[in-house]
């Protein structure tokens, strides 16, 4: 899976009509006060176990340049150590029991992320737990089953008669014994593998037995795209429906969750992923559980198939704008500016869009490459933070850096757009998207924000300059760019305009 082969991809589908929830999700009161989330880790971290330690410690200055919201990585027992996090072998072992060599994750162990989440809460600061519900990884031993291969594109396609594989879908759990759940997985809570160990063989397999299918409804690349990695979990199953909706009220209760992060969920039952999210939210007594899912695809109409199936109950990372902010840092200023928020979230619907620039996938070396580049990274930022729709996410890798691909922290600039939208991105919009290279956005500030107030200009080619309106209250104000990437300053005239110039493939940020 990868961006040139979700690009190509087409779906067949109308719609004809997309309406909106009248239902307001959970998640949308955070962002009304210009909430923003931030992802608190990258591919490369070390495994030393540190995580967890330095999240906590850093509570107070997330808190002072304006995160209220922290998405951490899965916290459960991965199939080694080193595991990112997304080879999920124990969700019941958040770093506590001595399986897979270990008893701390890559991140540290369980009493560590309670206390990082007791420092992110005395702070305001919101906890997103990453929620990985797709497969397992890290099979305590193998299990004689049933199988007959499909076709990897077309997995509605069986190729093969039906033989009997060795496959790796013991989970024992010797570790951790019954503690917390007695819920042990064998075969036939799986639709299938890729790998038979009697016969060496990998292969897409799926499981030949009475009612043994792909699930269905899950997104349809590849004719039906439940398998992805793994031991795929068959969220037909009823006793699985009911142990994974166990494990999220334990994960929420257990972790003082403010929210989940959902992965995967192309490949997720759909009508499964809704229910699962309902039953949290009300054994949990948190009717507004924060939700995002990524769902990586950048067709619009995907997006907004699966939100119509889950009957808008949660957000989704805005993957066709991360998609328009790559086209146009690789389009060397020739993108044609006037379409960054065409067919996206953010611009169609608002409040279920996260937005964000960049993620752990999208950077170099990882499985959906597709890192905007340094140039446009300050023009994306921009756009997610000033303006007034979707819920922003700042990644980790951009904010600290990645060490080990040689790519340098961006707090310096990125701590500058952060204070402007906590101090000025307030009040009614107004658009400028009317020029191949110069475009631009304003707010008029409110009462509620004292002299809050910005105007937003950005640049994909040469420097330019925009005339636009900020409102009367702010006439005879003298305007600064927040970014410091223009020193001149720019006067409000009488009618509550003023003219605010950018550099060449440059944003800047006007404020008073
Ligand atoms: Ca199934
Ligand atoms: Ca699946
Ligand atoms: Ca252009």
């Amino acid at each position: 899976m990868n961006l040139k082969q979700n690009l190509k991809k087409t779906f067949g589908v109308s719609f004809a009509a997309i309406f909106m929830a009248t239902l307001v999700p959970a998640g949308a009161a955070m962002a009304a006060d210009n909430g923003t989330m931030m992802q608190y880790f990258e591919w490369y971290l070390p495994n030393d176990g540190t995580l967890w330690t330095k999240m906590g410690s850093d509570a107070t200055h997330l808190k002072n340049i304006g995160i209220t919201g922290v998405w951490f990585p899965p916290a459960y027992k991965g199939q080694s150590q080193a595991d990112v996090g997304y080879g999920v072998y124990d969700m019941y072992d958040l770093g506590e029991f001595n399986q897979k060599g270990t008893v701390r994750t890559k991140y540290g162990t369980k009493a560590q992320l309670q206390s990082a989440i007791s420092s992110l809460h005395t702070n305001g600061i919101q906890a997103y737990g990453d929620v990985v519900l797709n497969h397992r990884l890290g099979a305590d031993g193998t299990e004689l089953a049933n199988a007959a291969e499909v076709n990897s594109s077309n997995r509605n396609q069986i190729t093969s008669g039906t033989y009997q594989i060795s496959a790796w879908t013991d989970y024992n759990f010797p570790g951790r014994g019954n503690t917390y759940s007695a819920f042990k997985w064998h075969w036939y809570h799986f639709n299938g593998v890729d790998y038979d160990q009697s016969r060496g063989l990998n292969r897409i397999y799926l499981f030949q037995s009475t009612g043994k299918a792909w699930d269905w409804e899950v997104d349809s690349e590849n004719g039906n795209y439940d398998y992805l990695m793994g031991a795929d979990i068959d969220y037909d199953h009823p006793d699985v429906q009911a142990e994974v909706k166990n494990w999220g009220k334990w994960y929420v209760n257990t972790l003082g969750l403010d929210g989940v992060r959902i992965d995967a969920v192309k490949h997720i039952k759909f009508d499964y992923m809704a229910s699962w999210l309902a039953n949290t939210r009300s054994t949990t007594g948190k009717s507004n559980l924060f939700a995002v899912g990524e769902y990586w695809n950048n067709n619009l109409a995907a997006l907004e198939n699966y939100e119509t199936k889950t009957n808008w109950s949660m957000s989704l990372f805005d993957v066709p704008l991360h998609t328009n902010f790559q086209s146009a840092a690789n389009g060397g200023g020739y993108y044609d500016m006037r379409n960054i928020l065409n067919g996206t979230m953010m611009k169609n619907h608002p409040v279920q869009a996260v937005t964000f620039v960049d993620n752990h996938d999208t950077e170099p070396g990882q499985s959906l490459q597709s890192w905007v580049s340094d140039w446009f990274k300050p023009l994306a930022y921009a756009t997610i933070l000033t303006r007034q729709e979707g819920y922003p996410c700042v990644f980790y890798g951009d904010y600290y850096g990645i060490p080990a691909k040689g790519v340098s922290a961006k707090s310096s600039w990125l701590d500058k757009q952060l204070s402007a939208r906590k101090s000025y991105a307030y009040g009614t919009q107004h658009d400028y998207l009317d020029n191949a290279d110069v475009i631009g956005w304003t707010r008029e500030g409110d009462s509620a924000h004292v002299g809050s107030g910005l105007a937003t200009v950005m640049s994909d080619g040469p420097g330019g300059s925009k005339s636009m309106f900020v409102g009367t209250a702010h006439a005879g104000q003298v305007w600064k760019d927040i970014t410091g990437n223009r020193t001149d300053t720019v006067t409000i005239n009488s009618s509550g305009y003023g003219t605010f110039p950018c550099n060449g493939g440059s944003v800047s940020i006007w404020t008073k």
